[in-house]
Protein backbone atom coordinates (compact mmCIF):
# COMPACT_ATOMS: atom_id res chain seq x y z
CA UNK A 1 0.00 0.00 0.00
CA UNK A 2 2.61 2.72 0.88
CA UNK A 3 5.14 1.49 -1.82
CA UNK A 4 7.69 4.56 -1.06
CA UNK A 5 7.06 4.83 2.87
CA UNK A 6 7.53 0.54 2.89
CA UNK A 7 11.55 0.92 1.70
CA UNK A 8 12.32 3.23 4.27
CA UNK A 9 13.92 2.81 7.28
CA UNK A 10 10.67 4.19 9.26
CA UNK A 11 9.04 2.10 11.88
CA UNK A 12 6.40 -0.19 9.91
CA UNK A 13 2.58 -1.05 10.71
CA UNK A 14 3.67 -4.90 11.47
CA UNK A 15 6.38 -3.67 13.56
CA UNK A 16 4.06 -2.04 16.67
CA UNK A 17 4.68 -3.47 19.76
CA UNK A 18 7.09 -5.97 19.10
CA UNK A 19 8.83 -6.09 21.90
CA UNK A 20 11.79 -8.16 20.25
CA UNK A 21 13.10 -4.98 17.76
CA UNK A 22 15.11 -2.41 19.74
CA UNK A 23 14.69 1.21 20.30
CA UNK A 24 17.13 3.21 18.62
CA UNK A 25 18.54 3.32 14.98
CA UNK A 26 17.05 1.53 12.55
CA UNK A 27 19.83 1.32 10.53
CA UNK A 28 23.72 2.28 10.72
CA UNK A 29 25.35 5.03 9.42
CA UNK A 30 27.26 4.62 6.54
CA UNK A 31 31.12 5.76 5.44
CA UNK A 32 30.29 9.62 4.20
CA UNK A 33 32.46 8.06 0.77
CA UNK A 34 29.07 5.78 0.34
CA UNK A 35 26.58 8.59 0.15
CA UNK A 36 25.42 9.24 -3.38
CA UNK A 37 27.58 12.19 -4.19
CA UNK A 38 25.46 13.18 -7.47
CA UNK A 39 21.28 14.54 -7.01
CA UNK A 40 18.50 11.52 -7.76
CA UNK A 41 16.95 12.60 -11.29
CA UNK A 42 13.96 14.30 -11.64
CA UNK A 43 11.04 13.40 -15.00
CA UNK A 44 13.27 15.16 -17.61
CA UNK A 45 11.30 18.25 -17.40
CA UNK A 46 12.69 19.90 -14.31
CA UNK A 47 15.77 20.62 -12.66
CA UNK A 48 16.61 20.75 -8.82
CA UNK A 49 17.87 24.29 -7.28
CA UNK A 50 19.17 25.28 -3.66
CA UNK A 51 17.02 28.36 -2.07
CA UNK A 52 18.16 30.81 -0.67
CA UNK A 53 15.58 32.78 1.46
CA UNK A 54 18.01 35.67 1.94
CA UNK A 55 17.34 36.92 -1.97
CA UNK A 56 14.54 38.80 -1.96
CA UNK A 57 13.44 37.23 -5.22
CA UNK A 58 13.70 33.58 -4.03
CA UNK A 59 12.15 33.97 -1.15
CA UNK A 60 9.56 35.35 -2.63
CA UNK A 61 9.07 32.77 -5.27
CA UNK A 62 8.89 30.41 -2.19
CA UNK A 63 6.49 32.45 -0.75
CA UNK A 64 4.10 32.12 -3.50
CA UNK A 65 4.42 28.56 -3.88
CA UNK A 66 3.52 27.84 -0.52
CA UNK A 67 0.73 30.23 -0.37
CA UNK A 68 -0.73 28.68 -3.35
CA UNK A 69 -0.22 25.01 -2.58
CA UNK A 70 0.51 24.09 0.60
CA UNK A 71 -1.43 22.29 3.19
CA UNK A 72 -4.96 22.83 3.44
CA UNK A 73 -8.04 22.06 5.85
CA UNK A 74 -10.34 19.24 4.84
CA UNK A 75 -12.60 20.81 3.34
CA UNK A 76 -10.29 23.25 1.36
CA UNK A 77 -11.58 26.48 3.33
CA UNK A 78 -8.31 27.42 4.60
CA UNK A 79 -5.14 27.09 3.37
CA UNK A 80 -1.54 27.95 5.57
CA UNK A 81 -0.06 31.27 4.44
CA UNK A 82 3.72 31.70 6.41
CA UNK A 83 5.30 34.93 5.70
CA UNK A 84 8.35 35.82 4.10
CA UNK A 85 9.44 36.61 7.21
CA UNK A 86 8.62 33.74 9.04
CA UNK A 87 9.99 31.43 6.68
CA UNK A 88 13.24 33.10 6.72
CA UNK A 89 12.93 32.54 10.53
CA UNK A 90 11.95 29.04 10.37
CA UNK A 91 14.85 27.69 7.68
CA UNK A 92 18.00 29.72 9.35
CA UNK A 93 18.19 28.49 12.92
CA UNK A 94 21.57 28.29 14.28
CA UNK A 95 23.77 26.04 12.16
CA UNK A 96 21.85 25.72 9.33
CA UNK A 97 22.61 24.26 5.52
CA UNK A 98 21.48 26.36 2.33
CA UNK A 99 21.86 22.87 1.39
CA UNK A 100 18.86 21.66 2.72
CA UNK A 101 16.68 24.12 1.52
CA UNK A 102 15.53 22.20 -2.02
CA UNK A 103 13.55 23.74 -4.78
CA UNK A 104 12.44 22.03 -8.28
CA UNK A 105 11.69 24.51 -11.05
CA UNK A 106 10.61 23.51 -14.45
CA UNK A 107 13.35 23.95 -17.28
CA UNK A 108 11.39 25.45 -19.91
CA UNK A 109 10.43 28.60 -17.87
CA UNK A 110 12.37 28.67 -14.56
CA UNK A 111 9.11 28.42 -12.23
CA UNK A 112 9.58 26.86 -9.07
CA UNK A 113 7.22 24.06 -8.90
CA UNK A 114 7.72 21.80 -5.67
CA UNK A 115 9.86 22.33 -2.41
CA UNK A 116 10.92 20.90 0.52
CA UNK A 117 12.95 22.06 3.89
CA UNK A 118 15.56 20.58 6.88
CA UNK A 119 16.89 22.32 9.68
CA UNK A 120 19.63 20.88 12.27
CA UNK A 121 18.02 19.95 16.00
CA UNK A 122 19.43 18.14 18.45
CA UNK A 123 16.44 16.13 19.71
CA UNK A 124 16.33 14.01 23.08
CA UNK A 125 14.67 10.73 22.88
CA UNK A 126 14.22 9.39 26.32
CA UNK A 127 18.18 9.99 27.55
CA UNK A 128 19.69 10.13 23.94
CA UNK A 129 20.10 13.08 22.84
CA UNK A 130 20.03 12.92 18.61
CA UNK A 131 21.38 15.39 16.07
CA UNK A 132 18.55 15.32 13.37
CA UNK A 133 16.72 17.58 11.00
CA UNK A 134 13.02 18.61 11.00
CA UNK A 135 11.90 18.28 7.84
CA UNK A 136 8.96 20.90 6.82
CA UNK A 137 7.37 22.67 3.95
CA UNK A 138 7.25 19.90 1.54
CA UNK A 139 4.78 21.24 -1.47
CA UNK A 140 4.37 20.12 -5.16
CA UNK A 141 2.39 22.19 -6.88
CA UNK A 142 -1.07 20.96 -7.29
CA UNK A 143 -1.06 21.01 -11.10
CA UNK A 144 1.69 18.13 -10.56
CA UNK A 145 0.21 16.35 -7.70
CA UNK A 146 0.60 12.19 -7.46
CA UNK A 147 3.42 11.81 -10.39
CA UNK A 148 5.36 10.50 -7.07
CA UNK A 149 7.32 13.49 -7.21
CA UNK A 150 7.33 13.74 -3.16
CA UNK A 151 9.47 10.24 -2.48
CA UNK A 152 11.84 11.94 -5.23
CA UNK A 153 12.35 15.11 -2.96
CA UNK A 154 12.41 13.31 0.26
CA UNK A 155 15.31 11.25 -1.01
CA UNK A 156 16.79 14.73 -2.06
CA UNK A 157 16.65 15.89 1.47
CA UNK A 158 17.96 12.57 2.63
CA UNK A 159 20.92 12.51 0.89
CA UNK A 160 22.32 15.76 1.77
CA UNK A 161 21.04 15.41 5.39
CA UNK A 162 23.29 12.24 5.07
CA UNK A 163 26.03 14.25 3.27
CA UNK A 164 26.66 16.34 7.04
CA UNK A 165 26.85 13.04 8.76
CA UNK A 166 23.13 12.99 9.91
CA UNK A 167 21.25 9.82 9.92
CA UNK A 168 17.98 10.68 12.00
CA UNK A 169 14.88 13.21 11.20
CA UNK A 170 11.58 14.62 12.68
CA UNK A 171 8.76 15.59 10.89
CA UNK A 172 5.06 16.01 11.24
CA UNK A 173 2.17 15.49 9.07
CA UNK A 174 -1.87 15.95 8.82
CA UNK A 175 -1.60 12.36 7.08
CA UNK A 176 -1.18 8.91 8.47
CA UNK A 177 2.28 7.59 6.93
CA UNK A 178 4.02 4.51 8.74
CA UNK A 179 4.67 4.82 11.20
CA UNK A 180 3.23 8.16 14.12
CA UNK A 181 5.64 8.37 17.73
CA UNK A 182 2.10 9.90 18.62
CA UNK A 183 -1.07 11.81 17.41
CA UNK A 184 -2.04 15.18 18.66
CA UNK A 185 -5.27 16.99 18.40
CA UNK A 186 -5.91 20.72 17.55
CA UNK A 187 -7.51 22.87 19.60
CA UNK A 188 -9.13 26.38 18.94
CA UNK A 189 -9.96 28.98 21.09
CA UNK A 190 -11.85 31.82 19.42
CA UNK A 191 -10.92 35.30 20.01
CA UNK A 192 -12.96 36.99 17.18
CA UNK A 193 -16.36 34.88 17.42
CA UNK A 194 -18.05 36.75 14.82
CA UNK A 195 -15.01 36.56 12.11
CA UNK A 196 -14.67 32.85 12.79
CA UNK A 197 -18.42 32.05 12.69
CA UNK A 198 -18.54 34.55 9.43
CA UNK A 199 -15.66 33.05 7.37
CA UNK A 200 -17.25 29.20 8.74
CA UNK A 201 -14.19 28.12 11.04
CA UNK A 202 -16.31 27.43 13.75
CA UNK A 203 -20.23 28.03 14.12
CA UNK A 204 -22.84 29.11 16.27
CA UNK A 205 -23.29 26.66 18.99
CA UNK A 206 -26.86 24.72 19.56
CA UNK A 207 -29.39 27.54 21.66
CA UNK A 208 -26.36 30.25 21.63
CA UNK A 209 -27.07 33.73 19.72
CA UNK A 210 -23.91 35.46 18.56
CA UNK A 211 -24.04 38.00 21.54
CA UNK A 212 -24.03 35.13 23.84
CA UNK A 213 -21.34 33.79 21.76
CA UNK A 214 -19.44 37.14 21.92
CA UNK A 215 -19.77 37.55 25.44
CA UNK A 216 -18.62 33.66 26.18
CA UNK A 217 -15.20 34.62 24.61
CA UNK A 218 -14.60 37.89 26.44
CA UNK A 219 -11.19 38.45 27.78
CA UNK A 220 -9.67 41.17 29.92
CA UNK A 221 -7.68 44.05 28.12
CA UNK A 222 -4.34 43.33 29.98
CA UNK A 223 -2.64 40.50 31.56
CA UNK A 224 -3.73 39.53 35.38
CA UNK A 225 -0.05 38.18 36.60
CA UNK A 226 2.46 40.83 37.99
CA UNK A 227 5.51 40.36 36.59
CA UNK A 228 4.06 39.18 33.22
CA UNK A 229 6.28 40.82 30.08
CA UNK A 230 7.63 40.30 26.71
CA UNK A 231 10.88 38.28 26.43
CA UNK A 232 14.05 40.23 26.09
CA UNK A 233 17.75 39.71 25.01
CA UNK A 234 19.36 39.41 28.46
CA UNK A 235 16.81 36.84 29.33
CA UNK A 236 18.03 34.30 27.53
CA UNK A 237 20.20 32.67 30.09
CA UNK A 238 16.90 32.76 32.14
CA UNK A 239 15.13 30.96 29.88
CA UNK A 240 17.30 28.50 28.40
CA UNK A 241 17.61 27.29 32.16
CA UNK A 242 14.19 27.36 32.85
CA UNK A 243 12.86 25.69 29.76
CA UNK A 244 15.79 22.59 29.72
CA UNK A 245 14.35 22.02 33.15
CA UNK A 246 10.75 21.90 32.23
CA UNK A 247 11.76 19.72 28.97
CA UNK A 248 13.74 17.26 30.50
CA UNK A 249 10.67 15.15 31.67
CA UNK A 250 9.27 14.30 28.27
CA UNK A 251 10.42 11.56 26.08
CA UNK A 252 10.76 13.51 22.87
CA UNK A 253 11.99 17.03 23.49
CA UNK A 254 14.21 19.44 21.64
CA UNK A 255 17.67 19.53 23.50
CA UNK A 256 17.56 23.29 23.49
CA UNK A 257 21.12 25.69 24.03
CA UNK A 258 20.99 29.55 24.36
CA UNK A 259 21.92 30.19 20.61
CA UNK A 260 18.81 28.28 19.84
CA UNK A 261 16.75 29.69 22.42
CA UNK A 262 17.35 33.44 21.20
CA UNK A 263 16.64 32.34 17.57
CA UNK A 264 13.28 30.28 18.50
CA UNK A 265 11.94 32.32 20.96
CA UNK A 266 12.87 35.67 21.33
CA UNK A 267 10.73 37.84 20.18
CA UNK A 268 10.27 38.73 16.69
CA UNK A 269 7.47 41.04 14.87
CA UNK A 270 4.90 38.65 13.33
CA UNK A 271 6.50 35.92 13.81
CA UNK A 272 7.47 34.39 17.11
CA UNK A 273 6.01 36.43 20.94
CA UNK A 274 7.45 35.67 24.10
CA UNK A 275 6.57 36.64 27.38
CA UNK A 276 7.49 35.62 30.61
CA UNK A 277 6.81 35.93 34.84
CA UNK A 278 9.43 38.30 36.43
CA UNK A 279 8.85 37.96 40.37
CA UNK A 280 7.93 41.43 41.02
CA UNK A 281 10.24 41.06 44.75
CA UNK A 282 13.07 38.40 43.85
CA UNK A 283 13.19 39.64 39.87
CA UNK A 284 13.56 35.40 39.07
CA UNK A 285 12.18 34.42 36.10
CA UNK A 286 9.49 31.99 36.87
CA UNK A 287 7.51 30.89 34.10
CA UNK A 288 7.22 31.78 30.83
CA UNK A 289 5.10 31.10 27.54
CA UNK A 290 4.94 31.55 23.76
CA UNK A 291 3.43 31.59 20.38
CA UNK A 292 3.67 31.39 16.42
CA UNK A 293 2.09 33.56 13.98
CA UNK A 294 0.53 31.70 11.01
CA UNK A 295 -2.22 32.99 8.99
CA UNK A 296 -4.21 31.27 6.41
CA UNK A 297 -5.99 32.33 3.76
CA UNK A 298 -9.92 32.24 3.71
CA UNK A 299 -11.15 30.37 0.55
CA UNK A 300 -13.71 31.98 -1.16
CA UNK A 301 -15.31 34.16 1.28
CA UNK A 302 -16.31 37.73 0.30
CA UNK A 303 -15.62 39.65 3.26
CA UNK A 304 -12.24 38.40 4.52
CA UNK A 305 -9.25 37.03 2.82
CA UNK A 306 -6.70 36.60 6.31
CA UNK A 307 -7.54 34.51 9.54
CA UNK A 308 -4.91 35.45 11.64
CA UNK A 309 -3.88 32.61 13.74
CA UNK A 310 -1.97 32.34 16.82
CA UNK A 311 -0.03 28.74 17.80
CA UNK A 312 0.87 27.65 21.24
CA UNK A 313 4.73 27.31 21.37
CA UNK A 314 6.76 26.46 24.29
CA UNK A 315 5.34 26.97 27.69
CA UNK A 316 6.24 26.61 31.34
CA UNK A 317 4.88 27.52 34.95
CA UNK A 318 7.07 27.08 37.79
CA UNK A 319 5.03 29.60 39.61
CA UNK A 320 1.94 31.13 37.56
CA UNK A 321 -0.67 28.38 37.45
CA UNK A 322 0.01 27.62 33.81
CA UNK A 323 -3.74 27.94 33.49
CA UNK A 324 -3.46 31.81 34.34
CA UNK A 325 -0.53 31.96 32.42
CA UNK A 326 -2.26 30.89 29.47
CA UNK A 327 -5.03 33.18 30.07
CA UNK A 328 -2.91 35.89 30.05
CA UNK A 329 -1.69 34.62 26.73
CA UNK A 330 -4.70 34.74 25.31
CA UNK A 331 -5.42 37.96 26.38
CA UNK A 332 -1.82 39.67 24.65
CA UNK A 333 -2.75 37.18 21.55
CA UNK A 334 -6.60 38.85 21.41
CA UNK A 335 -4.97 42.29 22.10
CA UNK A 336 -2.68 41.75 19.26
CA UNK A 337 -5.45 40.99 16.87
CA UNK A 338 -5.31 37.44 16.30
CA UNK A 339 -8.70 36.05 15.27
CA UNK A 340 -8.10 32.42 16.92
CA UNK A 341 -5.17 30.95 19.34
CA UNK A 342 -4.23 27.22 18.48
CA UNK A 343 -3.08 24.28 20.28
CA UNK A 344 -2.10 20.94 20.04
CA UNK A 345 -2.32 18.20 23.40
CA UNK A 346 1.04 18.19 24.01
CA UNK A 347 3.06 18.66 26.65
CA UNK A 348 0.98 19.77 30.19
CA UNK A 349 -1.57 21.99 27.26
CA UNK A 350 -4.31 19.19 28.51
CA UNK A 351 -4.66 21.14 31.99
CA UNK A 352 -5.87 24.31 30.47
CA UNK A 353 -7.58 23.64 27.02
CA UNK A 354 -10.92 22.97 28.36
CA UNK A 355 -10.75 25.95 31.19
CA UNK A 356 -9.62 28.47 29.30
CA UNK A 357 -12.70 27.62 26.16
CA UNK A 358 -10.52 26.05 23.70
CA UNK A 359 -12.79 23.49 21.39
CA UNK A 360 -11.59 20.16 19.73
CA UNK A 361 -10.60 21.08 15.82
CA UNK A 362 -11.42 18.94 12.78
CA UNK A 363 -7.74 18.48 12.51
CA UNK A 364 -5.19 16.05 13.89
CA UNK A 365 -1.24 16.23 13.14
CA UNK A 366 0.69 12.99 13.70
CA UNK A 367 4.45 13.00 14.60
CA UNK A 368 7.26 10.80 12.86
CA UNK A 369 10.65 10.51 13.03
CA UNK A 370 13.11 9.06 10.33
CA UNK A 371 15.43 5.92 10.85
CA UNK A 372 14.66 6.06 14.57
CA UNK A 373 12.00 2.90 16.26
CA UNK A 374 9.84 3.67 18.71
CA UNK A 375 8.62 0.39 20.27
CA UNK A 376 5.28 2.11 21.14
CA UNK A 377 3.39 5.06 20.76
CA UNK A 378 3.98 7.77 23.05
CA UNK A 379 0.91 9.76 24.27
CA UNK A 380 0.91 13.75 23.38
CA UNK A 381 1.33 14.45 27.05
CA UNK A 382 4.69 12.73 26.76
CA UNK A 383 5.84 14.50 23.33
CA UNK A 384 7.81 18.06 24.13
CA UNK A 385 8.29 18.87 20.75
CA UNK A 386 6.70 21.49 18.55
CA UNK A 387 7.68 21.66 14.83
CA UNK A 388 6.07 24.97 13.12
S1 LIG B 1 3.31 17.99 6.27
C1 LIG B 1 2.75 18.98 4.94
C2 LIG B 1 2.99 18.32 3.61
N1 LIG B 1 2.54 19.21 2.53
C3 LIG B 1 1.27 19.34 2.14
O1 LIG B 1 0.37 18.66 2.60
C4 LIG B 1 1.02 20.40 1.09
C5 LIG B 1 -0.06 20.03 0.11
N2 LIG B 1 0.26 18.76 -0.52
C6 LIG B 1 1.28 18.58 -1.40
O2 LIG B 1 2.03 19.48 -1.72
C7 LIG B 1 4.78 18.87 6.83
C8 LIG B 1 1.46 17.17 -1.93
O3 LIG B 1 0.25 16.46 -1.77
C9 LIG B 1 2.61 16.41 -1.24
C10 LIG B 1 2.64 14.96 -1.75
C11 LIG B 1 3.94 17.07 -1.60
C12 LIG B 1 2.45 16.37 0.28
N3 LIG B 1 4.81 13.48 4.19
O4 LIG B 1 4.31 12.82 -5.19
P1 LIG B 1 3.24 11.89 -4.76
C13 LIG B 1 5.98 18.42 6.03
O5 LIG B 1 6.41 19.10 5.13
C14 LIG B 1 3.67 10.21 0.38
C15 LIG B 1 5.47 12.37 3.76
O6 LIG B 1 2.60 11.10 -5.86
P2 LIG B 1 1.67 14.20 -4.03
C16 LIG B 1 6.63 17.11 6.41
C17 LIG B 1 2.50 9.29 0.13
O7 LIG B 1 2.23 8.54 1.32
N4 LIG B 1 5.05 11.60 2.74
O8 LIG B 1 2.11 12.65 -3.93
C18 LIG B 1 7.23 16.37 5.23
C19 LIG B 1 3.01 8.45 -1.02
O9 LIG B 1 3.95 7.47 -0.54
P3 LIG B 1 3.43 5.95 -0.34
C20 LIG B 1 3.92 11.98 2.13
O10 LIG B 1 0.35 14.32 -3.41
C21 LIG B 1 7.86 15.08 5.65
C22 LIG B 1 3.83 9.47 -1.82
O11 LIG B 1 4.11 10.57 -0.91
C23 LIG B 1 3.19 13.12 2.53
O12 LIG B 1 1.83 14.71 -5.41
C24 LIG B 1 8.49 14.34 4.51
C25 LIG B 1 3.04 10.00 -2.99
O13 LIG B 1 3.84 10.92 -3.67
C26 LIG B 1 3.68 13.86 3.61
N5 LIG B 1 3.05 14.96 4.07
O14 LIG B 1 2.76 14.96 -3.11
C27 LIG B 1 9.19 13.09 4.95
N6 LIG B 1 2.12 13.22 1.72
O15 LIG B 1 4.57 5.21 0.29
C28 LIG B 1 10.55 13.36 5.58
C29 LIG B 1 2.18 12.20 0.85
O16 LIG B 1 2.23 6.04 0.56
C30 LIG B 1 11.29 12.09 5.91
N7 LIG B 1 3.25 11.44 1.10
O17 LIG B 1 3.08 5.46 -1.71
C31 LIG B 1 12.67 12.34 6.48
C32 LIG B 1 13.65 12.79 5.43
C33 LIG B 1 15.00 13.21 5.97
C34 LIG B 1 15.75 12.02 6.54
C35 LIG B 1 17.17 12.40 7.06
C36 LIG B 1 17.97 11.29 7.71
C1 LIG C 1 3.25 20.81 9.62
N1 LIG C 1 3.87 21.90 10.29
O1 LIG C 1 -6.95 20.71 9.28
C2 LIG C 1 1.77 21.04 9.51
N2 LIG C 1 -6.60 22.47 10.60
O2 LIG C 1 -8.23 21.48 13.67
C3 LIG C 1 1.16 20.13 8.47
N3 LIG C 1 -9.90 23.23 11.71
O3 LIG C 1 -8.11 24.54 11.54
C4 LIG C 1 -0.03 19.36 8.95
N4 LIG C 1 -12.79 21.93 7.84
O4 LIG C 1 -11.72 22.69 13.53
C5 LIG C 1 -1.22 20.22 9.24
N5 LIG C 1 -12.63 24.73 13.57
C6 LIG C 1 -2.45 19.47 9.56
C7 LIG C 1 -3.59 20.42 9.82
C8 LIG C 1 -4.16 21.01 8.55
C9 LIG C 1 -5.11 22.15 8.78
C10 LIG C 1 -6.30 21.71 9.56
C11 LIG C 1 -7.72 22.18 11.48
C12 LIG C 1 -7.20 21.77 12.84
C13 LIG C 1 -8.58 23.42 11.58
C14 LIG C 1 -10.82 24.30 12.00
C15 LIG C 1 -11.55 24.78 10.76
C16 LIG C 1 -12.38 23.71 10.12
C17 LIG C 1 -12.96 24.16 8.83
C18 LIG C 1 -13.66 23.03 8.14
C19 LIG C 1 -11.77 23.83 13.10
C20 LIG C 1 -13.49 24.51 14.68
C21 LIG C 1 -13.14 25.53 15.73
C22 LIG C 1 -14.13 25.58 16.90
C23 LIG C 1 -13.93 26.87 17.67
C24 LIG C 1 -14.87 26.95 18.84
C25 LIG C 1 -14.75 25.73 19.73
C26 LIG C 1 -14.90 24.45 18.95
C27 LIG C 1 -13.94 24.38 17.80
Amino acid sequence: RHTFWETQPVGQFKDLGDVSLPEGPIEPPTPLSEVKQEPYNLPSQYEWTTCDLDSEETCTEVYNLLKNNYVEDDENMFRFNYSKEFLRWALHPPGYYRSWHIGVRAKTNKKLVAFITGVPARIRVRDEIVKMAEINFLCVHKKLRSKRLAPVMIKEVTRRVHLENIWQAAYTAGVVLPTPITTCQYWHRSLNPKKLIDVGFSRLGARMTMSRTIKLYKLPDSPATPGFRKMELHDVPAVTRLLRNYLSQFVVAPDFDENDVEHWLLPEENVVDSYLVESPETHEITDFCSFYTLPSSILGNQNYSILKAAYSYYNVSTKTPLLQLMNDALIVAKQKDFDVFNALDVMQNESFLKELKFGPGDGQLHYYLYNYRMRNALKPAELGLVLL
